[in-house]
């Protein structure tokens, strides 16, 4: 019955648009908390029903009343979406009135504009660009810098991640952190090459990022995504999944966050294909998700702390998102997320919100980070970046500096507690 009325409702909007009444011509985002139930509904169905993107929640599912839903609209749907919203008293606010704008700001730089002031590491890149620029760092850091092929993607692009080692201590530990996981988050990405760079530029000139080099080796997987990153420079900038296609469906994509082995594909994942959380055919049936966590199955003794870097929204999560059960070492945990979000808070006066994934966000099986918790690295993390949803996944490279530096800040305190926590106190490594 709603189903019908909706089609009566579109017909005659289709009438009115094709008699002439102004047609917008700009991809918009919008801002909408919906009241009632009916509400609810009416959203569900808009962002099932019509080409929109579900910014914020992932998935129609989680839309529930007087609760903020973060809708992409693109120009040729803008019109009819906007109407329906009218007739049922829906209210809404745009929030980015030219997303075309933001999108074309974010690609233009991304070979060397000579206007910009921009460094290399404030602009977006392309993937062809990340895989150069993986080359060329290990290749100018031959001593500390070491390309490692985790494993391919499902369109058979290279898993590659660097391994940064300042010293080869007996017994030494190591950090893990991958960042692309979901191809729209472009901020992640980015963040791994800022982390890195940041990491060759300053050991030996801060006393923080020495001191975790010293103890640690640092693996960092830039692009775990590469098919879904290099799809939203080419195609769809709001595409989450990775690519790979099904038998059985015409939908393409698996969400590699919910394809680990933790509750896998329980409450808060699907197993329809052609929804933004499908969990895959099976735990690690993606050969992305199977990669990172063979390598983290070999490494699991050396590696103490997991991080995957996603955005947006600001929060500082950890396991578990799959299980509303508590972690063994939870207060642990907590106490490093609340540190770190307070360093954030005091420097960059920005606001992080920290706590156990299930009860911070939403119930969410099958992520990495509860699963390299559960094969026991025990400080395991998931950060999202900014923002709170101003610019959402189209975050402007000008915002670039500030997000990492700030997330950089949070990786420091957490891994230096790790250190602190775990290991035996030793001061920096004998020179030769
Ligand atoms: C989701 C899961 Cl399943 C997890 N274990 N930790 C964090 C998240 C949140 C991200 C997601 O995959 O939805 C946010 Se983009
Ligand atoms: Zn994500
Ligand atoms: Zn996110």
């Amino acid at each position: 019955m709603a189903t019908l009325l909706i089609f009566f409702v579109l017909m005659n909007l289709d009438l009115l648009l094709r008699t002439g009444h102004c047609t917008e011509t700009r991809d918009q985002i919008l801002s909408i908390t919906p009241k009632t139930q009916e509400q609810v509904d009416i959203l569900k169905n808009v962002s099932t029903q019509y080409e929109t993107a579900l910014w914020q929640p992932v998935s129609p599912h989680y839309i529930k009343e007087e609760t903020q839903v973060h809708l992409f609209v693109p120009a040729n749907s803008s019109e009819t979406v906007k109407e329906l919203l009218q007739r049922h008293a829906v209210a809404h606010e745009v929030l980015l009135a030219n997303a075309n704008e933001l999108i074309e700001m974010q690609t233009r730089n991304d070979s060397t504009d000579p206007r910009s002031s921009a460094t290399f590491y404030e602009r977006y890149h392309s993937l062809e660009d990340i895989y150069y620029w993986i080359n060329r760092t290990a290749h100018d850091n031959p001593s500390t810098v070491k390309v490692i092929l985790v494993g391919s993607s499902y369109e058979k692009r290279p898993l590659y991640a660097l391994k940064l080692s300042f010293n080869d201590r007996p017994n030494k530990k190591a950090m893990w952190t991958d960042c692309g996981i979901h191809a729209r988050e472009w901020i992640s990405p980015a963040f791994c090459l800022w982390f890195v760079h940041y990491s060759l530029s300053f050991y030996k000139q801060n006393q923080d990022i020495t001191d975790i080099l010293d103890n640690m080796d640092v693996y960092v997987l830039p692009v775990m995504n590469p098919d879904g990153y290099k799809y939203t420079w080419t195609s769809n900038r709001m595409w989450r999944k990775n690519r790979s296609i099904s038998k059985t469906t015409s939908c393409i994509g698996a969400d590699l966050n919910r394809n680990f082995d933790a509750n896998w594909c329980t409450e808060g994942a699907s197993h329809n294909p052609c929804t933004e959380i499908y969990c895959g055919a099976f735990p690690e049936s993606e050969p992305e998700s199977q990669a990172v966590a063979d390598f983290l199955r070999r490494h699991k003794d050396t590696v103490q702390l997991y991080l995957s870097i996603h955005s947006y929204s600001q929060m500082l999560l950890f396991p578990y998102s799959c299980s509303l059960e508590e972690a063994e070492n939870h207060s642990d945990l907590l106490e490093m997320a609340e540190e770190a979000a307070q360093k954030i808070r005091r420097y960059y006066r920005n606001i992080y919100r920290y706590g156990a994934g299930a009860k911070t966000i939403y119930l969410a099986p099958g992520g990495s980070d509860d699963w390299a918790y559960n094969l026991g690295i025990k400080y395991s993390f998931t950060f999202e970046l900014q923002d709170r949803g101003r610019y959402g996944f189209l975050l402007p490279p000008s915002h670039i500096s500030g997000a990492c530096n700030e997330a950089l800040i949070a990786v420091k305190t957490i891994a230096l507690k790790v250190i602190e926590k775990t290991q035996v106190p030793t001061g920096p490594p004998p020179t030769v």
